[in-house]
């Protein structure tokens, strides 16, 4: 995209050479230090973003409890409908909030549209929740008594998102929490801001068409906005999706006020091949989970287990096509796989690189920057021993360690032995290997698939991951729960006042 056709783009959205990144229903005429949204794919800025201070979080955070009270009056069904107008007007600017995508994080353009399909689907899944938010009835032990529990609205919610999908997560979080009666303050990656402000700006619309209250607040800053909300008593769920060094952070802040917190954290995904696999889905499979999105998705495939009687050509196949991988301009429609977001990205792969190298590992195919402006790797093979200290690390880039075994123990065995649990993949066509694997005896994930690979998951199902993946769940099944507040009601409608286990308490 030249310089014109992006101002166009830029203008389309809304957005500006200078932009302010706070909003509490009206755009704040914020003080904070400037930040540059860069283009990976070139290096250049594209525009400007005036960073929310401390003060102006406390105006969007004071407004956003004004908005929950507001809020939790509607009627879940008229908010869902609200949601429903959201997910029409994503549909509307799905091509340039698609592109926006593109241009600001780097992802190739169907992997934006993607995205943004990603926010339509969210959305017309809550619509759906909203007349869904059931609660259980219980019989009373009680003569004449009725008990039952119900859901009501939770509060002002804290989304704080990462830039691999900088508005998708928004939308998991923002669609359900929106149906759920919540109002809602995000803090955005701050090297993906314009999608944030572009986002908010259309369903902001969408709420001033409909005298709804400003419910979708915005903080663009660092660490220091993250730390002002994670602490922030008036939020009772912080939503937070990143590193597990930052979810770690994130949890035990939350956890010493006695809040809730969701933290979709770090994965370390392993897909294994058995020998009786069909060999060319799970060649798809492992192309689009470790290439796909410059390998910067937290379902990304990491870690490549390989049957040792169909490893050498599967390694032959994957080390032939890696290099024939359509590196460049995301936007251009040939292209399959785009920049990574910037140049500590490239230092920490090649880091990587250097560490496995060291304990062990061998590169087969990939292993360097590629010599352009922008960030751009290659995408990158390594064939270990077995684990070693570095596969049991998330590297955000595309760096696949490959890995042979023997049998199913041995590869549940090791690939269960990571920190993280996010998403899994076993490739094969016997019924029992993969019972197995998805069995209490087989992969420890969140996500366990058999036949399709690691990443790429739809939003019906809850999304989420064990151990340090944090354990949250969001988007699909009953997620909503985390965003609502339980409540346990007995009624007595008899006019004796019998008490529960029969515990006899007279004068
Ligand atoms: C993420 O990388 O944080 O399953 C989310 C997937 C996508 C979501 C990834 N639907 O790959």
């Amino acid at each position: 995209m030249d310089k014109t056709e992006i101002n166009a783009l830029l203008n389309e959205l809304g957005l500006e050479a200078e932009n302010s990144g706070a909003f509490d229903g009206t755009w704040l005429d914020t003080q904070g230090e400037w930040l540059e949204s860069t283009n990976p794919t070139t290096g250049e800025v594209i525009a400007k973003v005036r960073q929310a201070t401390a003060e102006d979080y406390e105006k969007v955070a004071a407004q956003s409890v004004e908005a929950f009270r507001a809020w939790r009056e509607w009627p879940a069904p008229k908010r869902g409908e609200i949601v429903r107008q959201i997910g029409d007007a994503l549909r509307e600017y799905k091509d340039p909030l698609g592109q926006l995508v593109t241009l600001e994080m780097g992802k190739i353009y169907s992997e934006g549209l993607g995205e943004v399909q990603e926010m339509i689907d969210m959305a017309d899944l809550a619509v759906g929740m909203s007349r869904q938010l059931f609660g259980k009835t219980m019989h009373s032990e009680r003569f004449q008594h009725r008990m039952y529990e119900q859901w009501h609205p939770l509060g002002p919610v804290g989304i704080i998102t990462a830039f691999n999908f900088p508005v998708a997560v928004w939308a998991w979080n923002a669609c359900v929490a929106a149906v759920c009666g919540d109002s809602m303050i995000w803090k955005p990656s701050e090297v993906t801001p314009l999608t944030a402000i572009a986002t908010t700006k259309i369903a902001q619309a969408v709420l001033e068409e409909n005298d709804a209250p400003p419910i979708f607040g915005l903080a663009i800053g660092g660490r220091d906005i993250g730390e002002v909300m994670t602490a922030d008593s008036r939020l009772p769920l912080i939503s937070a999706t990143g590193s597990v060094r930052m979810g770690r952070a994130v949890g035990q802040v939350v956890a010493g006020r006695m809040a809730r917190s969701l933290l979709e954290l770090g994965g370390n995904n392993g897909l294994i091949v058995m020998d009786d696999a069909d060999l060319d889905l799970a060649f798809g499979g492992i192309l689009f989970g470790s290439v796909g999105t410059a390998g910067q998705r937290c379902t990304t495939t990491r870690r490549l287990f390989l049957h040792k009687d169909i490893a050498a050509g599967v390694i032959e196949r994957l080390v032939k096509s890696y290099p024939t991988i359509r590196i460049g301009d995301p936007m251009d429609d040939n292209t399959l796989m785009g920049p990574v977001i910037h140049e500590k990205a490239i230092e920490d792969m090649m880091a990587a690189i250097e560490t496995a190298k060291e304990q062990g590992g061998e590169v087969l195919v990939g292993g360097n920057r590629i010599d352009r402006p922008g960030y751009f790797v290659e995408p990158t093979i390594v064939k270990v021993p077995g684990q070693i200290p570095i596969t049991c690390d998330e590297t955000f880039a595309p760096i696949l360690y490959v890995m042979e075994f023997e049998d199913l123990d041995e590869v549940i065995e090791l690939h269960n032995a990571v920190p993280q649990g996010l998403s899994s993949s076993i490739f094969t066509n016997s019924m029992r290997t993969a019972e197995r694997f998805l069995s209490h005896a087989g992969s420890d994930c969140g996500i366990a698939n058999v036949n399709i690979g690691t990443s790429g998951a739809e939003i019906g199902g809850a999304f989420g991951g064990e151990k340090e993946t944090g354990g949250g769940r969001e988007a699909g099944s009953d997620s909503w729960k985390a965003y609502m507040r339980r409540q346990t009601n007995t009624l007595n409608w008899s006019t004796e006042l019998p008490l529960a286990q029969g515990v006899e308490f007279d004068l």
